[in-house]
């Protein structure tokens, strides 16, 4: 959904900047002082309000249906993360599987990479850990089990020993 959301954008930004360039390449040429009297410009006139008029309720429409509004979700989990060299503080430890995770993750000195792997080894999720800032990683484990949390940010001599654990309990489990 967001690929094609991206994919329309780009296709109307394009169309946007080839009409821009259209009119500025254009605008040298002297207007016609009759074309504005007549049906022309009355056409002009009315398609003007009309997309003035119908673009306000629809763009209000339209913005509602935006994602970045669903993404807070009240009833998510915080987890808070800290990456330092060459440990991680996460707190709490256990969460519950089918419940979407709000992971808030930092760094208390250098850079580092907040990445979740399954029991194969397997890259779920991940994000930046960087310090005097807070990424927020959203995700939902769909099932329960013991999850890694490795460094993805060489960060030191230390960094290949930054490793963690997540449990992630069933619902009603807890
Ligand atoms: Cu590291």
């Amino acid at each position: 959904m967001q690929d094609l959301a991206w994919a329309i954008s780009l296709w109307l930004m394009a169309l946007l900047a080839i009409t821009f360039i259209y009119v500025v390449m254009k605008s040298g040429d002297k207007a016609d002082a009759s074309a504005v009297q007549s049906g022309a410009g009355k056409i002009r006139a009315t398609l003007f309000w009309l997309i003035l008029i119908a673009g306000v309720p629809v763009t209000m429409v339209t913005l509602t249906d935006l994602p970045y509004a669903a993404q807070s979700d009240a009833t998510a989990q915080i987890v808070t993360a800290e990456g330092s060299q060459f440990n991680w503080d996460i707190s709490p430890t256990t969460i519950v599987a089918g419940k979407p995770v709000e992971f808030h993750v930092t760094a208390a000195d250098a850079t580092h990479g907040f990445a979740i792997f399954d029991d194969t080894m397997t890259l779920l999720t991940q994000t930046q850990a960087m310090p005097e800032y807070t990424n927020i990683l959203k995700y939902t484990f769909s099932k329960a089990g013991t999850y890694k949390v490795l460094c993805l940010e060489y960060c030191g001599s230390g960094h290949h020993v930054m490793s963690a654990e997540i449990t992630v309990v069933a619902a009603g489990g807890m």
